[in-house]
């Protein structure tokens, strides 16, 4: 029955672009001139789009995806298990529910509080449960509104520039792609990919991602330190996405410090963020949630306007108006996930494999003798080819080994001259990706 459902569905790429006759009747309605101001298309459906072009072209190759970070890995049986339960139990009178609360759950929100932010300090009442990071990102945007000025990393994942752009929080762009009005820290491996904060101007909001979709690089403790720090001297706000803080290794961080060696995993381990972080997260990464879509924001008490009223008064606000609660269903899913060490044990296994795709990458492209980067901490391998267009090479590699990669470029224009290559696929075809990496770039 499931392959039925999947048979008749349709895909994407035929709703986006229909054929309409010029000579069609239209409406008088104007476009909201913020969706002229974004540029082509946003970056993952241009990926799917290269794709499906390439097995136009090529009907028989092999396509290997390490493009679009989504999971392969199936959701353990614990998890699916809880789930099935839940949404059996719809079927009966007494295990019927409608709409839940907005903010979701409370058990689920008490156990995000308890387990993911121990000795932290995060109250389940400061725990909103959402569909996914990525909706998060465009409520927080909602939430700000378009008199906000923002700073990005550079590269960044572009969910928090598009938005931004869609809010109305931009300018046009100029020819690197860069909008007016944003602010872009460049984090490179020239500087350890941590902007310089002393060269960076004030913005009212910080989007801050941290292990790096798409450089794989986990900030250390010290340098976290120094966000915050700049956040409280300037009164901005962080919003810190913390959508891989599972690939976060426990090894030393080795930013020399005595006071926490361990590259953090949340933001409010630094001290002092409360008063000005929002954390996003997600269960996509780490449960194998991309298609189930359950993840949550953290908006502290303490985080406070200019007004002195409280952030999450008005994020409670947005999300009651804009959301009617995640899927309860899928907060079963998270609730086993995260309230028993067997759950937790299951998605460690998950992204263990993800961790050894990683690790495999990253020793195939550095016995090439090319800079590799991230992997580490991080489902993502960063690699530079000194003077190539990353979109050249996302073309050349696709075109040679029939393996998805992304180009740099795609994330702004700090990313130019790197391929973002992702470790979310099976162990075959990650090996098999490599062997023909190896060949190629030998
Ligand atoms: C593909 C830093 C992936 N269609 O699944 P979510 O909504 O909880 O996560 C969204 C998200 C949020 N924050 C960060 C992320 O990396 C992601 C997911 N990014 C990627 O390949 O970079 C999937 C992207 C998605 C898109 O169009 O963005």
């Amino acid at each position: 029955m499931i392959s039925k459902i999947l048979e008749k569905a349709v895909h994407p790429l035929d709703v986006i672009a229909p054929h309409v006759k010029s000579e069609a009747a239209r409406t008088i309605v104007l476009r909201n001139p913020n969706m002229e101001k974004l540029q082509k298309g946003y970056l993952f459906p241009e990926i799917s789009r290269k794709h499906e072009a390439h097995l136009k072209k090529n009907p028989d190759a092999k396509v290997i995806s390490l493009g679009i970070g989504d999971t392969t890995e199936p959701i353990p049986r614990v998890i699916a298990s809880a789930m099935a339960e839940y949404a059996l139990a719809l079927s009966t009178p007494e295990g019927y529910q409608g709409y839940g609360p907005e903010q979701g759950q409370m058990n689920l929100r008490k156990v995000i509080a308890d387990k993911v932010y121990p000795n932290m300090g995060i109250k389940e009442s400061e725990v909103f449960i959402s569909d996914g990071a990525q909706c998060d990102i465009a409520r927080l945007q909602m939430l700000f509104g378009p008199n906000v000025t923002i700073a990005v990393q550079d590269p960044t994942f572009p969910g928090y520039v598009d938005n931004g752009v869609i809010v109305g929080q931009t300018g046009e762009a100029d020819e690197a792609g860069r909008y007016a009005g944003i602010s872009y820290m460049r984090c490179a491996p020239e500087n350890h990919f941590f902007p310089d904060l002393s060269r960076v101007p004030r913005t009212d909001v910080i989007f801050f991602c941290s292990p790096n979709n798409p450089t794989g690089h986990a900030a250390s403790a010290a340098q976290l330190r120094e966000l915050v720090d700049f956040a409280r001297r300037n009164g901005s706000i962080i919003v810190f996405d913390a959508a891989y803080a599972w690939y976060v290794s426990d090894d030393d961080d080795g930013d020399g410090s005595n006071t926490n060696s361990k590259k953090p995993r949340s933001i409010y381990e630094v001290p002092g963020a409360r008063e000005v972080a929002i954390e996003i997260c997600s269960f996509s990464k780490f449960a194998g949630f991309t298609g189930v879509r359950l993840g949550w924001a953290v908006v502290p008490g303490e985080l406070r306007y200019a007004d002195g009223s409280p952030v999450a008064r008005d994020f409670d606000r947005i999300v009651c108006t804009c959301f009617n609660g995640a899927s309860s269903v899928a907060q079963a899913g998270g609730l086993a996930c995260l309230a028993t060490e067997e759950g937790r044990d299951a998605v460690r296994r998950v992204v263990g494999v993800y961790k050894e795709n990683a690790r495999v990458l990253v020793d195939t492209f550095a016995s090439l003798g090319k800079e590799v980067y991230g992997g580490a901490d991080s489902p993502y391998v960063w690699v530079r080819f000194p003077g190539r267009r990353s979109w050249d090479v996302f073309a050349e590699i696709l075109d040679k080994t029939h393996v998805i990669t992304v180009p740099g470029s795609g994330f702004g224009p700090g990313g130019e001259g790197f391929v973002r290559v992702s470790a979310f696929n099976s162990r075959d075809r990650v090996l098999e990706a490599a062997a023909r990496l190896r060949k190629y770039l030998a």
